[in-house]
């Protein structure tokens, strides 16, 4: 008996894939396929695929030419399978010319034809809305966003606001979209709006977007304070608008698995969240400006409380702040989060260096993450017994917008207001201890 195997993602099943279904089955006489798994398409960079494993797994059933379904899960596992089911024929599609020849060491491979003039990118961008971005501030972070967006469907970036129209033709003209120095013709031309202006700009332009019908991803800190977090996303769910924090660790793979591995008791109960991040900045820059409400905290408070409130809750107890100051903003800041039965401490600086690092200590291990733990692609469970450590290593794509980005669509063409990966409240717990060290409470200066 003559065995064939094939893989492929399958999304939107169509006429290629049954093309290539058929000609991989008469190869042989029995056929395997292997159809990707989510979280294996996520790893490889495939955000935009539309139909879960299990839809993806039926839809190749219902063609008849499949003798056995599998589900392919990691990096090598094709090398696995042929050994493991006693494979002649390694078959897949001629977009592949060339790049599996290293299987012929294990059987034969064959390159068959692809049919032309259909594929699932194809049938993705016929069905997809497009979503038209107005980019708010036009600095170092925008930059960066335009490039990622290319990288998700239904994502076009056309228009740029700053109220410095030479600031606003400048960046338009570099990554060619319109700009505009008018909020409201701005707001007219768009279907959502990413805030990357200074800080204290964040709050006014997300209500004036939200108020006139415009989704927002917000860069963080999406605001200062508790209370305006409330009331931005209160104006969200009412006018039926999606609201989500750009914050981009909370969307990225390697740190979601982070999350539920915790979750799942992996390293028993968490008793301590350590988290640090610092990035030494020279003026004239914002993060050193007050008036921009600069400061490692502002800067930086969002992305490393995260850890400790998705993994210990917002049922903190008390927080206390320690930071050295100059010229008006915090250079340094440690700050203590405690809980009734777990502590964390996060130590922030843009004057002062230290190990970027995150550990989550735990009654059975913990979890290392190095530095920049906060762009995660490697984390580590460590225990007792060394023999038990885990590495788990991920890809972190582009500058890693790409993922809020993927999200932030997601929820608009799924009519979600919500994300798991992401709360409302973790974002407002957030806020709410930004305005507590913005207000001084619990603050000691070094
Ligand atoms: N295919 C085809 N004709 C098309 C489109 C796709 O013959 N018009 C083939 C591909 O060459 C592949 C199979 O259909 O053999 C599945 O294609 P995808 O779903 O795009 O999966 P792919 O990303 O190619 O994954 O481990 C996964 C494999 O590497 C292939």
């Amino acid at each position: 008996m003559v065995k064939v195997i094939t893989y492929g993602t399958y999304d939107l099943l169509h006429q290629g894939h049954i093309n290539l279904l058929r000609r991989a089955k008469e190869l042989g006489d029995y056929l395997i396929v292997g159809v990707t798994s989510d979280s294996f398409d996520i790893g490889r960079g495939k955000l935009n695929v539309r139909n879960n494993m299990l839809e993806r797994v039926e839809a190749v059933k219902a063609t008849g030419y499949a003798d056995e379904v599998i589900v392919e899960d990691y990096q090598g596992q094709k090398i696995d399978d042929i050994q493991r089911y006693n494979i002649d024929i390694f078959a897949i599609g001629s977009d592949w010319e060339g790049k599996f020849d290293y299987l012929n060491e294990y059987c034969k491979v064959v390159y068959l034809p692809r049919t032309e003039g259909i594929s699932s990118t194809q049938l993705r961008a016929e069905t997809q809305d497009i979503f038209r971005i107005g980019i708010i501030g036009s600095g170092r972070i925008a930059k960066r966003f335009v490039p990622e967006s290319n990288m998700v469907s239904g994502a076009n970036v056309v228009s740029v606001y700053n109220p410095d129209l030479e600031a606003a033709k400048d960046f338009a003209q570099q990554v060619g979209i319109d700009w505009c120095d008018q909020f409201d013709s701005f707001l007219d031309g768009v279907d959502a709006v990413y805030i990357a202006s200074p800080h204290p700009t964040h709050y006014e332009y997300a209500k004036r977007a939200l108020m006139n019908g415009k989704h927002v991803l917000c860069e963080i800190p999406m605001v200062l304070s508790g209370e305006e977090a409330r009331e931005l996303y209160h104006l969200a769910e009412e006018n039926n608008l999606v609201l989500l924090e750009a914050n981009k660790t909370a969307y990225c793979p390697a740190f979601n698995h982070i999350v539920t591995l915790v979750k799942s008791g992996i390293v028993g109960d968490v008793v301590d969240v350590r988290a640090s991040l610092s990035k030494m900045v020279a003026p004239p820059t914002r993060e050193l400006d007050p008036a921009q409400a600069g400061g490692a905290l502002n800067e930086h408070a969002s992305i490393t409380l995260l850890p400790v409130i998705k993994l210990l809750g917002r049922d903190f107890s008390d927080v206390s702040f320690y930071s050295k100051k100059e010229g008006g903003v915090d250079v340094y800041t440690k700050m203590n989060v405690n809980y009734p039965h777990a502590t964390s401490s996060i130590t922030l600086g843009i004057g002062i260096k230290t190990e970027g690092d995150l550990v989550v200590s735990g009654t059975k291990g913990y979890v290392y993450v190095p530095a920049p733990w906060w762009l995660t692609d490697f984390f580590e469970v460590r225990y007792e017994d060394q023999r038990k450590n885990k590495k788990y290593f991920y890809s972190y794509d582009g500058d890693g917008l790409r993922y809020e980005i993927q999200e932030f669509i997601a929820m608009i063409v799924s009519n979600r207001r919500s994300c798991y990966k992401l709360r409302r409240r973790e974002s407002i717990a957030i806020a709410d201890i930004i305005e507590r060290y913005n207000s001084g409470v619990n603050l000691r200066l070094l």
